[in-house]
């Protein structure tokens, strides 16, 4: 590991060599070791540490708060490899999903949950992990096999974690399905998150709803807004059916058949959502008084 003396870390850091004694004396950082002839010897992690401190400062926090805050939070050096959390997990996820080793995919998933709020861990785990999924199925390199063993897998941690989301009393109602024979329901449990997270009630039709049944939901429910989510394009898919399901409700359609046929789409008065993140600019947009019933 690089030693730097008090020199270098000064001209490196902007602080001067007085102030980094008096940090050692008075906050313990940095922590040089001495060389042979008593000179201070600064380690990659102590320069680190001291430059976290001098932004920590600057940012405005008080020096012996900046001190502990540098000391306590992980060092990231010129020598230590960046370490990513959630490439790790994707990385750990698809190998379990490639070898079916259900109690490794559960391991990872269960790391997966450390990761922050749920739509964080969908987008940065589940979506690459089942991007690269298809990418290898295309290439012949995995089955069918391994596209469902991964989706039971990731489909049962979204569920748990949309059951884990309690909306808040007096959330509005968000009614999900996806368009006739349309088997890719995990995009939709994506979805739900988000508006789980917006702090709406989310209802979920799942796969292959046909426009009527969704009609008799939407009279039953009265949801405060819908989402469509069609992934397979089937050209004669008669969307006009659905937009009298919704009737005078807000909707909103997703999925790469949905982008296809934008144009029908915003016809017929339907919102385009071209990533799960649009539902919530969607449903931000909506206010109460504006819902139509
Ligand atoms: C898992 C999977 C399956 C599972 C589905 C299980 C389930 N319960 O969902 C099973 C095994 C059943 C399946 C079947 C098939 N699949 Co498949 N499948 C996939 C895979 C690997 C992942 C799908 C997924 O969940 N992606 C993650 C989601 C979250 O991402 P997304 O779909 O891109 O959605 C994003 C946006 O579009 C948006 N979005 C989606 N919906 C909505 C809705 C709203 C309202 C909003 C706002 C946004 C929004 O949000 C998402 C995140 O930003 C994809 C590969 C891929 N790249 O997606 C292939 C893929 C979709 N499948 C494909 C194919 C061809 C099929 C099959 C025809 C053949 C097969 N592989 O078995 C059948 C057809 C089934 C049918 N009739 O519907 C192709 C589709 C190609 C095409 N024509 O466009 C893909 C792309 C694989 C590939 N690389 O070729 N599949």
């Amino acid at each position: 590991m690089s030693r730097y003396r008090i020199q270098a870390v000064a001209r490196l850091s902007g602080v001067t060599s007085a102030t980094l004694r008096a940090w050692e004396r008075r906050y313990g950082l940095p922590e040089p070791e001495r060389g042979e002839n008593g000179y201070r010897l600064y380690s990659e992690v102590d320069l680190a540490r001291v430059q976290r401190m001098v932004a920590l400062i600057e940012a405005g926090h008080a020096p012996s708060d900046a001190a502990r805050l540098a000391r306590t939070e992980p060092v990231v050096t010129a020598e230590a490899p960046i370490y990513d959390p959630a490439e790790a997990v994707r990385d750990a996820l698809l190998s379990a999903v490639r070898g079916m080793d259900a109690e490794g995919a559960r391991l990872a998933i269960h790391r997966a949950l450390t990761l922050g709020p749920a739509w964080r861990i969908h987008e940065e785990v589940f979506v690459p992990v089942l991007a690269t999924i298809g990418e290898a199925w295309a290439a012949g390199t995995l089955t069918v096999g391994h596209e469902h063993f991964a989706s039971e897998a990731i489909g049962g941690a979204l569920r748990d974690l949309l059951r884990l989301m309690d909306p808040p009393s007096g959330a509005r109602t968000l009614l999900l399905a996806c368009v006739d024979e349309e088997q890719h329901s995990l995009p939709l449990l994506g979805v739900a998150l988000m508006g789980a997270h917006a702090g709406w009630r989310p209802v979920l039709l799942g796969a292959r709803t046909p426009p009527q049944a969704l009609a008799a939901a939407a009279t039953q429910l009265k949801p405060d807004a819908v989402a469509l989510s069609a992934t397979i394009h089937r050209p004669g898919l008669a969307w006009g059916d659905y937009a009298k399901a919704v009737g005078r409700t807000p909707w909103i359609a997703g999925g790469r058949a949905a982008r296809t046929d934008r144009a029908a789409l915003e016809s017929l008065g339907a919102v385009v959502g071209d990533y799960a993140r649009t539902l919530q600019s969607f449903l931000a947009g909506l206010t109460p008084r504006a819902v139509a019933r």
